[in-house]
């Protein structure tokens, strides 16, 4: 396959100023007639090229005028007109099939609605048009189709007309007033009907607003819509960002490759990212709703008012509005809960990534398939560099610079580089070397040692960027680091925190006035995406768990205290559980913090994350590891466990970050009191599984069920399967449930799971309820005799021929070999060669795969 690459960049030879698409809509016979007015840029003699995928014209022409078929040609599916002047107008008309289309990139169906998914290039498997992102055109869509089938008729933008017509069809014509790149296209049309409300903007304009959603799921959507009401504020008065359209409107659809989709004035979502009543949705789904919703509406700037020039330029919106949701969900409830949480995420997703085959910078310098970019890297490291602009900047210096950005680049397409430009010229500020970040992969590592002489400490750091694909030497990047020191006597700080720029790669940051022994606090909220190496002793970590006056800090030395504990233990070394037991035992009775904290701070590290900060994984030491320390933990503080197992116990379900608080505890309490061998724990789990009046308390006892050897585990998993069996969402979280267990015979069940009945590859959101999930369970994937890896080799051929964008999804895990004894290894490696061996593999798995292997 071809390799593109971001240097070879250069302007669109032509523009597509207005574009009039008419559709006639049907599952099986789609017409779609294109009417383009196009634009020479400059002075050149290229002809046009339309970018095609799949698409056979039925007739091509130009300024009125049919072309025969020497007119035209199609090069590797585009089609190619030779043009004379400098402006033309050409109109196409091709036929599609939505029913055929299961990549479920185009237009495509999906329980009998037609809808539409564009980004990244999806667009030419609808029409003939130049698909990249720098070419913005103002766009009018009529769509005519079947009324009964399709009574609701959507697009981008502004509705302007509909009327009837013979033969029980339909029209409806919708206009966007905002030129805008072909991957924001959309439409749907579907028996649909929607939740309305509607938002008066800062200037005082009333916005109409619906969620369309199939009749049945109605009553799930009022989460949702206060989610969208509080974003459409927050970016009012965070950003001065106000919506610019008379309706935005959002449609669920339960067959989607991703989270949602921000196209202008009519969102997309998977209906995950919608739907919730507490009967079928845990607060963490509750959660996800409100950050998607926000993330999606918070593109409608950045994103779409200011959109990419390039896809190489992805982070320029996806990690600045990952940051602008993380934001806004912090200052809805707790500030430290969301960022340990996005710590989390990150630490699973992206520095797994950057430490392997698939690594690459935030701004990619060549892909051979975009969709396989839309990574943890792109966005949440992405997230991360605009965070740390933030933190050195202070938030007044950060908002003239955010201003600014969208102030000069309002209707444009930009690049990275203009967002850091603005932010230079808005902030005051010198970012020469931190646009290193943007362009070096790869995790820095900061090695910190403090000494303390007299009343004088020093700070010692030093700093590494390990090597990466590609990438074998490595410049000194800026790590802005938050750093104080406490009294290990008085227990107080000395001093006020410090923003430490570290930006060679070593320096010494020098504390007066230390007139007792100091214990370093440092990385603070995680100011900088980095691994911090100490040699802070057990005793000080336990000591910051305990006082530290930074949540994050506090939560992350109770996180290296067990991680260097389980390393540990795995190495045969030191088997002493005590600091960890001490550690929780403060934490878990001060009455002074907050439940949800509590719940993240006790929760021991994963099984990958502490085979992350391993030479060589092992998976079966680190579980075992694991399970003792669990074991310990239970045991030792079971009163404890028990005490707040009963004060977090509601007599009726409420939705606050108190109640959410307390129900997370309460899970994580049984886990323990379960993980301490207790013999009524399964009884215990049972009952709250029985009596549950939510799903986050059911799910949570079914967890812990699952991963026992009790009877009542089957007799849960049956009666959770026939109550929800009929309810899609749920019963994706009744596959993850078992693809996660801690038993044994986890690969067994996950292999029998492939063959259930209600298991479809058709279905991302089911494939990566048992594929993925499975991924993420260590020890069952990596189980030795390599049926793991075999299991998961085998979905992602089969699903390849259906769907080759989250069967790609599905490889990276297989690209881990390096990180495992030779055994592992050689049967990892084994079944990517099978993959790549694979006659007919898609481009996107081809990448994955191929460089997975090197
Ligand atoms: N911007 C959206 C990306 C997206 C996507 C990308 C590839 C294939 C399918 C997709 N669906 C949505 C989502 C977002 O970041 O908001
Ligand atoms: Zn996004």
């Amino acid at each position: 396959p071809t390799v593109v690459r971001r240097l070879d960049y250069r302007p669109p030879d032509w523009f597509v100023p207005e574009i009039s698409l008419d559709f006639s809509l049907d599952s099986l016979k789609t017409t779609v007639r294109a009417k383009l007015e196009v634009r020479r840029n400059g002075n050149h003699d290229r002809p046009l090229r339309l970018d095609g995928d799949g698409l056979t014209p039925e007739s091509v022409m130009v300024d009125g005028t049919l072309l025969d078929s020497s007119g035209w040609r199609l090069e590797d599916g585009d089609l190619i007109i030779e043009l004379p002047g400098a402006s033309h107008v050409v109109e196409t008309e091709v036929r599609i099939a939505p029913e055929m289309n299961t990549q479920l990139m185009g237009l495509y169906a999906s329980g009998g609605l037609l809808c539409t998914q564009c980004e990244a290039e999806g667009f030419r498997r609808i029409t003939f048009f130049p698909d990249r992102p720098d070419v913005l055109s103002r766009y009018s869509v009529r769509m005519e189709a079947d009324k009964t089938r399709y009574p609701v008729l959507l697009a981008n933008g502004d509705p302007v007309g509909a009327g009837e017509l013979p033969d029980g069809r339909q029209w409806a014509e919708w206009h966007d007033p905002f030129p805008k790149p072909s991957y924001l296209f959309a439409l749907v049309a579907g028996d649909l009907v929607a939740n309305r409300d509607s938002f008066t903007t800062m200037s005082g304009r009333k916005v109409d607003l619906g969620i369309w959603v199939r009749k049945a799921d109605l009553p799930k959507t009022d989460h949702a819509m206060t989610a969208l009401k509080l974003s459409m504020a927050w970016d009012e008065n965070s950003y001065g960002r106000e919506y610019d359209l008379d309706v935005f409107n959002i449609v669920a659809v339960a067959d989607f490759n991703f989270g949602a989709m921000e196209n202008k004035g009519l969102n997309i979502f998977n209906s995950r990212y919608i739907l919730a009543d507490p009967d079928t949705a845990t607060d963490a789904d509750y959660d996800a709703i409100a950050g998607v919703v926000a993330h999606e509406y918070f593109h409608n700037w950045s994103g779409n008012r200011v959109t990419c020039r390039d896809w190489f330029q992805l982070s320029l919106k996806e990690g600045f509005t990952v940051f602008r949701d993380q934001s806004f969900t912090a200052d809805q409830g707790s500030a430290a809960v969301k960022r340990i949480e996005d710590v989390r995420v990150l630490r699973a997703a992206q520095f797994p990534e950057d430490a392997g085959p698939l690594a690459h910078p935030v701004r990619p310098d060549s892909y051979m398939e975009i969709s396989n970019f839309y990574t943890a890297t792109v966005y949440n490291k992405g997230a991360e560099l605009i965070r740390m602009m933030a933190v050195m900047l202070g938030g007044e210096r950060f908002r003239k610079g955010s201003d600014l950005y969208f102030e000069r680049h309002d209707g444009e397409a930009a690049t990275c580089e203009d967002f850091v430009r603005a932010m230079e010229d808005g902030g005051e500020i010198d970012l020469a070397q931190f646009r290193r970040w943007y362009e070096q992969a790869g995790t820095p590592r900061v090695r910190a040692t403090l000494s303390h002489n007299g009343t004088t400490a020093k700070l010692h750091l030093e700093q590494n960027v390990p090597p990466t694909p590609g990438q074998p030497d490595k410049l000194p990047m800026v790590l802005p680091l938050r750093v104080r020191l406490f009294g290990e006597n008085s227990a107080a700080p000395l001093g006020d925190e410090r923003l430490v720029l570290l930006d060679a790669a070593e320096q010494v940051v020098t504390f007066e006035n230390v007139v007792e022994r100091p214990v370093l606090s440092i990385n603070r909220g995680f100011s900088t995406p980095v691994v911090v190496e100490t040699d802070r002793s057990a005793a000080d970590l336990a000591f910051l768990s305990a006082h530290d006056d930074d949540p994050f800090a506090r939560y992350e030395a109770m996180q290296q205290l067990m991680v260097d504990t389980l390393v540990a233990s795995v190495a045969g070394g030191k088997l002493d559980h005590g600091p960890v037991i001490e550690a929780v035992r403060n934490t878990l009775t001060d009455p002074a913090l907050d439940k949800a904290f509590v719940a993240e701070a006790v929760l021991l590290p994963s099984e990958s994350f502490v085979g992350d900060h391993m030479l060589v994984v092992d998976p079966d030491a680190i579980h075992r590891a694991r399970e003792a320390l669990r074991h310990d933990l239970g045991l030792m503080l079971e009163r404890e466990w028990r005490a707040a197992y009963a004060a977090t116990q509601a007599n009726r379900f409420e939705y606050s970050p108190e109640a959410k608080g307390a129900r997370r505890l309460r899970t994580v309490a049984l886990g323990y009191i379960a993980a301490s061998g207790a013999d009524d724990a399964s009884e215990l789990a049972f009952t709250q599984f029985e009596g549950a009046d939510n799903m986050t308390d059911r799910q949570g006892a079914l967890t812990t069920l699952a991963n026992g050897e009790s009877t009542l585990r089957a007799k849960a998993l049956e009666a959770f399967y026939e109550r929800y069996r009929d309810n899609a969402l749920v019963l994706d979280k009744w596959f993850t449930t078992q693809a996660i267990s801690t038993r044994d015979d986890t690969v067994d069940q996950v292999i029998a799971l492939s063959k259930h009945a209600d298991f479809t590859l058709a279905n991302p959101n089911r494939v990566r309820a048992l594929a993925g999930a499975f991924t993420v369970n260590q020890r069952a994937f990596h189980a030795a005799d390599g049926r793991g890896y075999a299991y998961l080799a085998d979905t992602i051929i089969a699903l390849d021929k259906l769907n080759p964008q989250t069967a790609a999804k599905l490889v990276p895990p297989l690209g881990r070999w390096r990180r495992f004894g030779e055994d592992r290894a050689a049967r990892m490696r084994a079944q990517l060669q099978r993959i790549v061996d694979t006659p007919g593999l898609s481009r996107d798995v081809f990448e994955q795969a191929s460089k997975s292997l090197a």
